[in-house]
């Protein structure tokens, strides 16, 4: 699929998920190259930038895009052969696919071994990431029980429940605000991450601050299961990361309420590293505070100065 259509179903939210976005940007790149009927390795590297810019565009909240198309384009503006162009293109975006669901299986069984048999665990949103755990903790035998949040207003839980009972484990589906409520009960927490600051924050789907209040107050571990490309090498240089904010449609259907009443639909929200147990990547199990050095170990410094 090329860029143009790639973002577009993206930003309506076709295609989602932290992870997922920046694979098919990746591939989008990809066939951009494959599909360049130009003579000369200028011509592409400025087709790949284009291409570059209106994927981050479609939604340019989202740290795994950034980094996953910077993964592909890296070095390409020195590149001067149009055919070794192109390899290296096609090459790079299958790399960051291969490596990214390599990642995820890394993930799901360091995860996993944080679940203990018995457990009840509260996951919030749709994370391949943070599912990943909890079905290999059920194929290790271990008796768990999930509670998922329906994740207003896109009820990504929904997702969530379908993929969890695909896989045999027990599921049940909770309201947001019946978070609380049901926190007492349970043993552990896990969720995805769409940015991880170099403080070691986590941004995520919104209302996941909320849980993490909550299991604190209950002293229930929050896990945050996030690939590496999930950092934001641009927070080390002190940018703030951007909460994306999406069209009231997505909250009332029109005639619904009055006019004059406003909407605010933020889309994803910050948890504080101090109420975040540990990290779960396909490094291994970090705290938060560790998240400065997986940026420099990651990305380096030449990273955040290619935009
Ligand atoms: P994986 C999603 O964002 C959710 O916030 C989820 O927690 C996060 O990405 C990570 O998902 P959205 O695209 O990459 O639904 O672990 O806004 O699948």
């Amino acid at each position: 699929m090329r860029a143009k259509e790639t973002a577009d179903r993206i930003r309506s939210m076709e295609i989602r998920g932290a992870a997922e976005i920046a694979r098919q940007a990746a591939l989008a790149l990809k066939d951009e190259a494959l599909a360049y009927q130009g003579k000369d390795a200028a011509g592409l590297f400025h087709a790949l930038d284009e291409a570059r810019q209106t994927l981050v565009a479609s939604r340019p909240t989202a740290i795994s895009l950034w980094n996953g198309v910077q993964f592909v384009m890296k070095g390409n503006d020195r590149e001067t052969d149009l055919d070794l162009l192109r390899t290296i293109t096609v090459r790079r975006a299958d790399e960051f696919v291969k490596r990214s669901k390599e990642a995820l299986d890394i993930i799901a069984r360091i995860g996993a071994n944080r679940i203990p048999d018995g457990a009840k665990v509260l996951t919030h949103c749709n994370s391949k990431a943070a599912i990943g755990c909890l079905i290999a903790a059920h194929r290790q035998g271990k008796n768990i029980q999930v509670f998922a949040t329906e994740s207003r207003p896109w009820r990504q839980g929904i997702l969530t429940v379908n993929d969890l009972a695909k896989a045999g484990v027990p599921t049940t589906l909770i309201i947001d605000s019946a978070v609380r409520h049901i926190m007492k009960d349970l043993d552990a927490v896990f969720v995805g991450a769409d940015t991880i600051a170099s403080n070691g924050a986590v941004i995520n789907k919104i209302g996941t601050s909320q849980v993490a209040l909550a299991a604190d107050e209950s002293r229930v571990p929050f896990y945050v299961c996030a690939e590496t490309f999930k950092f934001s090498p641009k927070t080390m240089f002190g940018e703030l990361v951007k909460i994306e904010e999406r069209g009231s449609s997505e909250i009332v259907k029109p005639g619904e309420i009055p006019d004059s009443v406003k909407i605010f639909n933020p889309v994803f929200d910050a948890t504080p590293p101090e109420y975040i147990d540990s990290i779960i990547t396909e490094l291994g199990v970090v705290p938060p505070y560790a998240a400065y050095e997986i940026i420099v170990k990651e990305f380096g410094q030449e990273y955040i100065f290619t935009e």
